[in-house]
Order: structure tokens, then sequence, then C-alpha cells
């Protein structure tokens, strides 16, 4: 097994393993490689979706995402992400060509568990393009203002899956309501014990006991620092790869700029923490 950094402060690749036969030796310097650079690559992989399920379970419980219309009709717990692109009419559904495109943004902050993980494992890789692009929460808190890192210490935000805007194509008509949830600003990651700025401009709708001007000017604020470019990581896919992001300390976003009538295709988990937390969201 060979594990090697693919950026200076994100990003960490896996070769020469077989995810379906890892013993617990085997797979901590996995986990730890995985803790310290965010964004993990798995490469050549051949999987089953019990094979995969099986070891995304290995970093915490894998949960059902609430965007019912494009679960696998057989494993609830798997997204199936590039299927149905087009609709009866031939046209393309926007909302499944880009998804994750819209914008840097962290899974789950609609949660009050929000997901630990996203694990992808790619099916298909289009000729060009369709890229996932990442970039570190932990740096975006260093290279804060010290105003703005005292500003937002101990500063709760509120989150919903639509944020400012409300709705989303992805739910369905029955699962569109979605009550505001809380998450500090500044989060102090459980395993790491690392200071992050965590933050989601599509699901941000605003801070408590702080008015709507202050409110907006730190969302805008915000939005410009939370990527910072030296601790960016782009993924280039191959067929075969497995990629894990920990969503406590990073952001990602879909480049969502490849050819339309080609096939990019992933199988996709959401993964909880353990704790009392995760079991009750369950
Ligand atoms: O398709 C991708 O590259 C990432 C999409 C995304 O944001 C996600 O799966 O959470
Ligand atoms: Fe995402």
């Amino acid at each position: 097994m060979e594990i090697r950094r693919m950026g200076p402060q994100i990003g960490v690749e896996v070769t020469g393993v077989d995810v379906k036969a890892l013993d617990e030796r085997s797979f901590a310097p996995i986990y730890q490689a995985w803790l310290d650079y965010n964004v993990l690559v798995v490469r050549d992989q051949d999987l089953t979706i019990p094979d995969f399920v099986r070891y995304s379970r290995r970093f915490g419980p894998v949960v059902p995402h609430p965007s019912k219309s494009t679960r696998h009709p057989d494993h609830p717990e798997i997204t199936m992400l590039g299927v149905n692109k087009f609709d009866a009419d031939g046209k393309l559904r926007e909302e499944i060509y880009r998804r994750g495109a819209e914008g840097w943004h962290t899974d789950g902050a609609y949660n009050q568990a929000p997901f630990k993980a996203t694990q992808l494992y790619a099916l298909a890789v289009p000729s060009r393009g369709g890229n996932t692009l990442f970039a570190n929460g932990y740096a975006a808190y260093d290279a804060l203002p010290e105003r703005l890192k005292d500003r937002l210490e101990g500063v709760i935000g509120t989150f919903s899956y639509g944020g400012r805007r409300g709705k989303s194509r992805l739910l369905n008509p029955e699962d569109q309501d979605w009550t505001p949830i809380y998450h500090p600003i500044i989060r102090t990651h459980p395993e790491t014990g690392r200071k992050s700025l965590y933050f989601d401009p599509g699901k941000i709708v605003g801070f408590v006991g702080i008015d709507d001007r202050e409110g907006n000017e730190l969302i805008a604020a915000l939005k410009e620092r939370m990527i910072v470019p030296e601790a960016e990581y782009h993924h280039v896919w191959r067929r075969g790869d497995i990629v894990i992001w920990d969503n406590r300390c990073s952001y990602h976003k879909a480049a969502g700029d490849y050819p339309p009538e080609e096939d990019r295709i992933h199988w996709r988990v959401s993964i909880n923490d353990y704790g009392v937390e995760a079991m009750a969201a369950q």
C-alpha cells in the first residue's frame, strides 16, 4: 500500500489496496490520512453496492440522503449521481447534471448532525471535465482576519436545506419543509481538535442574535473568505476511484462542465458521526 499527498494542505491518495480485504491494521493509516488531509482518494477499486456500503461503514453509520428521487431503488442508502439526466422529452435535467455545482458547500449542514463524510465511487467518467473541487476549512479559519475570528467566536448560524432560496428541485413536494437548525460557525473538529470555518452560502439563513444588516455583511465576508486557493485540491476522476471527504472541515463543489451527452455516474453515500446526536437523527 502506498499513501501519497496530492496537495500542500488537502488531498491524499492511496494505491495498492483492495478495500474489500482491509484488516484493522491496514485501515488505521488510511483513516488517519483522511483525518490529516480531509479528502482521501483510493484508486482502482472494483466494487458491488454491498462492498461499497460495507467499506463506507468503517467511517461511520451510512444514512439515506433526503433526496428520495435520486436514491437507488433497491438500496436507499445509495444516492445515484448522474443517472436519469434527461427527462421524457430528452431535455437535460439541470438539477441532475449540475448537482453540487451551484457553489462551494459542505454536505448536510441542514441536519442537526451534519454528515461527517460523503463518499463517492466512480462508475463512469466523461472524456473531459467533471472534476470535483475541494478546499480546506482549517485553512479558511486560519486565514480569517483577527477581527472576524473574534466576531465569529461562539456565533451560531441557522441553516436549512434550501437556505435563503427555500425550495430544492431534488426534494419531493412533501419533503420541502425544512426546519432550520443551528451550528457554530467556528467548529472544533471532534477528532483532530483543530478549528475550522463552518459555512455554507446555499444553506445559511442567518445568525442567532445578529440583525439582518450585520448578518448579510457577515455572509458576504464569509463567501469571499471560505475558499483559500492555496488549500484547494481538484480531483480528476478515473473509473474505480473512491473519494471520501470530511464535511466538518472542508468545502467542495462539482465543476459541472462535462459534455452532457456523456455519462458521469457515481454511487454516493452519506456518513454520520457515531454518538448520541447521530443515533437520534436516524
Ligand atoms: O458530483 C460531484 O462531483 C460532487 C457532488 C456533490 O456535491 C456531492 O455529492 O455532495
Ligand atoms: Fe456536495
